[in-house]
């Protein structure tokens, strides 16, 4: 098992507040920079003198900036041409996603962290990006601004097909269309945060969670139904393609936010189990990004 220890993601994630991009630009470089983190978070006495190990491929170098005002953001978008900006937030399951994807594919990209808990949504600068005020967006090359994950994530494997998120099998394309659909519109927006204060608001304070409770339970018992036909060491198969890229985000949320009970959804307890093996996975956390509340 890849496991990597939380410090030495984090270490590595933030390493790039003070690291520029030409300092990486040698491709190489960053790789062997990467895999040696890796290998020393499980022999460190020999990490630096050992070649690397070469059974993943490896999580994307991730420039970081934090979003703090407009026209720190209007002169990052105006200098950010042929690179891919990500406006994330550590705890967003939908950025999750795309992070998770985007190190599958070993796309660099740099990190702007946008602040929900403070309402950072709603700049105006970040509403033209996206005027629903959500996170993520993408913006690739300055021009291209993609504002939904589901958008991001088959745009990204069209305009940058290796290792692919689809398989070539129509029905097992299709299967993972549909499983990333489930737990984009059957079930995230039935938990977000904005949705589940209007819940308590109305209801009383513990409506939310039973609400969320109650779909995410939903959605899940659909999606294990789904699943248990093609599932093997990931969603289709024992390749990671979109269902789990969408799947692995939502159940860690939905385990540890919501406390359901994974043991009565098997099939997709053990799909987690296998993505948490992942680096890009577990470089794509929540708690390894650099905008984490520690
Ligand atoms: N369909 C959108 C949903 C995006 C979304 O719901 N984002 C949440 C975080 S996971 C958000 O930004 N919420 C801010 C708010 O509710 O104010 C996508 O998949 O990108």
């Amino acid at each position: 098992m890849a496991s990597v220890s939380r410090s030495k993601l984090l270490q590595f994630n933030r390493c790039h507040f003070t690291l520029t991009r030409d300092f990486y630009s040698d491709a190489s470089l960053f790789h062997r920079s990467f895999t040696r983190l890796l290998c020393s978070a499980r022999c460190p006495k020999d990490a630096w003198s050992q070649p690397p190990p070469t059974t993943h491929s490896i999580p994307p170098l991730c420039n970081t900036k934090l979003f703090s005002s407009s026209s720190a953001m209007a002169s990052n978008l105006s200098s950010s041409s042929s690179k891919l900006v990500l406006y994330s937030y550590w705890q967003s399951s939908c950025s999750w996603r795309v992070r998770f994807a985007l190190n599958l594919k070993g796309l660099s990209y740099e990190y702007r962290a946008v602040n929900l808990s403070k309402g950072e949504q709603f700049d105006p600068e970040f509403e033209k990006l996206n005027p629903l005020g959500y996170v993520p967006v993408l913006v690739d090359g300055g021009d291209a601004v993609i504002a939904d994950s589901y958008a991001i994530l088959l745009y990204l494997e069209e305009k940058y097909p290796k290792h692919p998120l689809l398989p070539l099998d129509p029905q097992l394309r299709a299967i993972n269309l549909q499983a990333a659909s489930i737990v984009s519109s059957s079930i995230q927006p039935l938990h977000m945060l904005s949705l589940l204060k209007h819940v308590e608001e109305r209801f009383g304070p513990n409506e939310g969670q039973t609400w969320a409770k109650l779909n995410i339970e939903k959605g899940f018992c659909a999606l294990e139904k789904l699943l248990i036909r093609y599932a093997g060491r990931h969603a289709t198969g024992n390749r990671v393609y979109l269902a789990d890229v969408f799947l692995a985000p939502q159940i860690a949320i939905a385990a540890e936010r919501f406390h359901i009970d994974m043991s009565k959804f098997p099939t997709l307890h053990a799909i987690y189990n296998s993505c948490k093996e992942l680096p890009e996975f577990q470089a794509s956390s929540p708690q390894n990004q650099p905008d984490a509340a520690l």
